[in-house]
């Protein structure tokens, strides 16, 4: 693909960072890779707060434009309760915020970091205030979980990234459940390219699914091994609405890279990692997190992003 064609889709906010370490209302070591909805008239962004030993745990920030003047709840808002929860002993990290369609709740895909390696937790909430936990639905490691906001044919989907062995990669799967709780029906949707790809090996879902007119549109995040560490950039997919098994598209090039000093210099260098979006009229925002140490807002219209898939899917959406 000569150079000329290639475009990132996603502008990057004036005001970015967000959010820091330096705006939290109490001690923490980083704030990064928030969920995002619509709560109220309110942006709410469940945020990823580090603290002092190493573990994260969650806090609601809320903001009336999604930009400025958040208020960040002064004391974390979920905790892991490693003693009723042993799956959350070492923290509860990057959580995908699902508004259930037709119903008054979210639910909360989450990592709980747990002795045997990182697994998949749900929990679902009215108010963001409390949580009602369904316990771990996916065992280690797997982590890059959301839930879809509608069930097909009376049951739930899930996407989410189990970690084969060695040579095997790291692909997105989707599952199904009747009741929220009991999972099956595993299957790869997405794989990971393989050889010099951006996307080769391991890949993960970034934000929940989105509906469009076209199908479920999916933003997800290709890991690249380099001999300076990983990059950690993002691409584009597009499912199909009734049956989001089917992949009818996916972008042969990243739409977004680490390229500015907060994406490229932090905790953990060159990663952008949105956890939520927000779709309103034709605009796209992702809330990401930069570098693992700041939060970030960058956006898109949403008939680019579409014409982009249509224009430039290779037709190789497995990488086989
Ligand atoms: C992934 C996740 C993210 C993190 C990223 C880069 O595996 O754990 O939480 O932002 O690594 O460190």
């Amino acid at each position: 693909m000569p150079n000329a064609m290639f475009r990132e889709l996603f502008k990057r906010h004036p005001h970015n960072p967000l959010l820091t370490v330096d705006d939290w209302p109490y001690p923490c070591n980083s704030v990064f890779n928030a969920g995002a909805t619509k709560f109220e008239d309110d942006y709410l962004i469940l945020v990823r707060v580090e603290d002092h030993r190493g573990f994260s745990h969650l806090t609601a920030a809320r903001s009336h434009d999604g930009i400025t003047d958040w208020k960040i709840d002064s004391q974390p808002t979920m905790l892991p309760e490693p003693e009723e929860h042993p799956e959350e002993i070492w923290g509860i990290e990057d959580p995908r915020i699902t508004r259930i369609e037709g119903s008054d709740f979210w639910a909360i895909a989450y990592t709980a970091f747990s002795r045997g390696g990182p697994l998949v937790s749900l929990a679902t909430t009215r108010n963001f205030k409390t949580f009602d936990r369904l316990g771990p639905v996916m065992p280690p490691d797997d982590k890059d979980a959301a839930l879809f906001p509608v069930r097909f044919d009376g049951r739930w989907a899930m996407l989410h990234r189990p970690v084969g062995t060695g040579w095997m990669g790291a692909h997105i799967w989707i599952s199904f459940s009747p009741d929220l709780k009991h999972w099956g029906d595993h299957k790869i949707v997405l794989k990971a390219r393989e050889g010099g790809w951006w996307d080769a090996n391991k890949i993960g879902l970034s934000p929940p699914p989105l509906e469009t007119p076209e199908g479920w549109l999916i933003l997800y995040h290709g890991v690249k091994d380099t001999p300076a560490g990983c990059i950690y950039r993002l691409g584009l997919a597009l499912l199909d609405r009734d049956n989001p098994t089917k992949v009818l598209r996916r972008g042969d090039q990243w739409v977004f890279s680490p390229k500015v000093p907060y994406e490229r210099d932090g905790d953990v260098d060159d990663v952008v990692f949105p956890c939520g979006w927000i779709l309103e009229g034709d605009m796209v925002r992702i809330y990401y997190g930069g570098a693992d140490s700041c939060i970030a807002l960058a956006t898109a219209s949403l008939k680019d992003i579409l014409d982009y898939l249509r224009q430039f899917s290779g037709g190789d959406y497995n990488g086989a």
